[in-house]
């Protein structure tokens, strides 16, 4: 799943850009804890040209902005690679519950070169894989 088909899938009415409605669905998909009033706040800092309306181009570099450092956060020891562990220990400072092997199993069904942990490509692949 590509960021590209990510756009075309919350792009409801396919012009091709972002309304205001279309863009908090795709948010609150990703990211349900999000107010809606941060939304707004994003939605005008991803509309670099400021037509009220966001394209694929503003959308994609914005989401790969966030993913960016979403696998940073996660990437504690900052080897390029996120482990069961690292998966763990960051959950856990952000208040969730789960053992650390559940972490491991779902670092198994994105880890793609089987290696036991992930790397940036198999870490957007888990997060998409969780939502289509
Ligand atoms: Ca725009
Ligand atoms: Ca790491
Ligand atoms: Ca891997």
């Amino acid at each position: 799943m590509s960021l590209e088909k990510i756009f075309k899938h919350f792009d409801k009415n396919n012009d091709g850009m972002f309304s205001l409605d279309e863009f908090s669905d795709a948010v609150l998909n990703f990211f349900p804890n999000f107010s809606q009033e941060s939304i707004e706040k994003r939605f005008k800092y991803i509309d670099v040209n400021g037509n009220g309306q966001i394209n694929a181009n503003e959308f994609v570099s914005w989401f790969d902005e966030v993913l960016k450092r979403s696998f940073a956060a996660c990437d504690v020891d900052g080897d390029g690679k996120i482990t069961a562990k690292e998966l763990h220990f960051v959950m856990t400072t952000i208040g969730k519950t789960y053992t650390e092997e559940i972490y491991a199993k779902q670092i198994q069904t994105a880890d793609t070169d089987s290696d036991g942990c992930l790397n940036y490509e198999e870490f957007k692949a888990m997060l998409f894989n969780d939502f289509f």
